[in-house]
């Protein structure tokens, strides 16, 4: 099966460390394809980062389809563009915050997310409530790291990082720990190591929700609200996105 994980920022760094994180994960009828977004931020830490780099989401996933993937994984823990990326392709689309939160539930009664800036943890606490998990999130802690402070091996990131799993552990009650962002991949199995629970990377919990759901012959449902786009023209730049145009 041909899974693409799509790093929704532009920087290809971080795709490589999500790229190795899936690879470290995939079984071995597993192809995965990483695919950096086109066009938009370098990192996203807001809505409105989000909300433009969507669009080079949405190509990536209009060209897997092309490319003939079964399944697809958005590496960027807002979770930007789930649903108009299920909209688009016909097998599975995976988030990485909520697959991650999704496993953590499967193996603690409470956990913990630990992100970036204090702005990205409010936006992780939507994602808490759209996802229904309240009963099992304790807490979303930011490290105020920004984004790119983890592709710099000369910054104190993993120190931070670990300080605040801590303190999660002892303040908040948690059994788990969830690693708020994409380019914490990397990060998991020592942490899990270090602190002797289970610290859960969202880009390898999500590859392996998609190869399960996909060995299951499960795809995205295309009855309702996730049946492809209502084939329009699309005017301007953003034409060839449109569902007449296929590319
Ligand atoms: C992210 C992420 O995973 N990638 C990115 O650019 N921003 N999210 C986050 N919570 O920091």
């Amino acid at each position: 099966m041909r899974i693409k994980v799509i790093n929704p920022n532009t920087t290809q760094s971080m795709t490589a460390t999500v790229v190795a994180a899936a690879k470290a994960v995939a079984g071995t009828g597993t192809e995965i394809l990483g695919a950096t977004s086109p066009s938009g931020p370098v990192s996203i830490e807001g809505h409105y980062d989000e909300a433009v780099a969507v669009v080079g989401l949405l190509q990536e996933i209009r060209h897997g389809e092309a490319e003939g993937c079964d399944g697809y994984v958005i590496a960027c823990f807002g979770d930007p563009g789930l649903l108009a990326a299920r909209e688009a392709a016909r097998g599975p689309v995976l988030g990485i915050a909520e697959a991650a939160m999704r496993a953590a539930s499967f193996v603690s009664t409470g956990f913990s997310v630990v992100t970036t800036l204090g702005r990205t943890r409010i936006i992780a606490e939507h994602l808490v409530r759209a996802y229904g998990l309240e009963g099992h999130c304790r807490r979303v802690r930011a490290t105020e790291l920004a984004v790119l402070d983890l592709e710099d091996p000369a910054s104190d990131a993993r120190r931070v990082i670990t300080e605040e799993c801590r303190r999660a552990l002892d303040e908040d009650g948690s059994g788990a720990i969830v690693l708020g962002c994409a380019g914490m991949a990397d990060l998991a199995r020592d942490l899990s190591q270090e602190l002797g629970v289970p610290v859960i990377d969202g880009v390898g919990a999500a590859v392996k929700f998609t190869e399960a759901l996909i060995a299951l012959g499960l795809s995205t449902s295309k009855r309702g609200d996730l049946a492809y786009p209502i084939a329009k023209p699309y005017l301007g730049n953003l034409a060839p996105l449109s569902f007449q145009t296929r590319r």
